[in-house]
């Protein structure tokens, strides 16, 4: 992805070398491969990526690739005055590492640089998102399918059913997948378990990752049959998240994205206790953010979801979550039913 706009910004700073250890999830970001060992140099005008014998090797246009030899650290200009380190990556042992290596070197922090180019996608991600989303849709409508047969008894046989349609077309789980039964569903990140099925709410929050992007989605059904309350706490949630996808425009704040869903909710507004979502791509969480002291707005080629959520301890939870791609105007790229499924028991 942005290798030249990246290196642009190296020879701004004067940063002769960018170096990306390990399991920076940036490696894969510019060279779209995930090696099982690596190393990626990049300076204003090449960039080295470094790997074992162990793993297959990639072909690039813009990439050299070396070997991890016994004297590849002989090999390095050691004239390098200024070096950048992705300080949310690398661990203390590289760190100390890399500065023996190179010990005339100044080390400086390239971790915001790195979040600010992924925080707005190219074409080629915004496919692999959308791809994401659409095997996330299809685990969804197979789930639809398979619950009225009522073969599925616990939490967890419904997580792994999702998680083997996503993996049937390719996919691979973008974050643990939560299935939330009642009242476990009132604790946002509830751990998927052995809970078996029964009458109430049914939240599931998941998604599946093509090419290493990341869809997330999460949608609630409700297996019986809703009384008065519960269909009008569902379909207050659902207005707001609407309602807050409507507002979606360019330069608009996230901040003002999250109030506005935060005023739909009215008097329930103090049992949405997270932000109104993230941003996402190759990580689940990413930038943008929502919250205010990043402070970010909406721009061209974001990609982010919209997932207002209310909270009732003991009781139940509920969420309902898209994500969107914005490009001018808003795309919602999960596409799943969003009006309350009912489930017979
Ligand atoms: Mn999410």
């Amino acid at each position: 992805m942005k290798l030249k706009a990246f290196q642009s910004y190296l020879r701004k700073e004067k940063i002769g070398l960018a170096i990306l250890t390990d399991q920076d999830v940036n490696i894969t970001y510019f060279t779209k491969v995930k090696p099982s060992f690596s190393y990626l140099f990049i300076s204003p005008r090449s960039a080295n990526l470094y790997l074992t014998k162990l793993d297959k090797k990639p072909k690039f246009k813009e990439i050299t690739v070396k070997i991890l030899d016994k004297d590849w650290k002989n090999k390095l200009n050691k004239n390098v005055k200024k070096i950048g380190l992705n300080y949310s990556s690398i661990t203390m042992a590289y760190s100390k590492k890399l500065k023996k290596l190179f010990p005339k070197a100044k080390f400086v922090d390239i971790s915001k640089q790195l979040m600010e180019l992924r925080s707005t996608k190219t074409n080629e991600e915004r496919k692999c998102i959308t791809k994401a989303c659409q095997i996330t849709d299809f685990a969804f409508q197979e789930l639809i399918k398979e619950l009225p047969k009522k073969r599925l008894k616990t939490e967890q046989e419904v997580a792994d059913f999702l998680e083997r349609k996503i993996k049937s077309r390719g996919g691979e789980l973008a974050f643990p997948t939560i299935v939330a039964m009642g009242k476990n569903a009132a604790v946002p990140h509830h751990l998927t378990s052995q809970q078996i099925l029964k009458r109430g709410f049914l939240l599931l929050d998941f998604g599946a990752k093509y090419d290493y992007y990341c869809a997330d989605m999460s949608r609630v059904l409700f297996l019986g049959t809703p009384n008065k309350e519960e269909i009008k706490m569902y379909n207050l949630l659902l207005e707001a998240q609407k309602g807050a996808i409507k507002q979606i425009e360019e330069n608009k704040s996230f901040i003002e994205l999250d109030k506005f869903a935060r005023k739909q909710l009215g008097k329930y507004s103090s049992y949405f206790i997270h932000s109104l979502g993230h941003g996402l791509g190759l990580d689940i969480h990413e930038k943008p953010s929502y919250l205010k002291e990043s402070n970010y707005k909406i721009k061209y080629g974001q990609a982010f979801t919209v997932e207002p959520g209310i909270y009732f301890p003991g009781k139940f939870g509920l969420r309902i979550e898209d994500t969107v791609i914005f490009d001018g105007k808003v795309n919602v790229l999960t596409k799943s039913n969003k009006e309350l499924i009912k489930v017979k028991i």
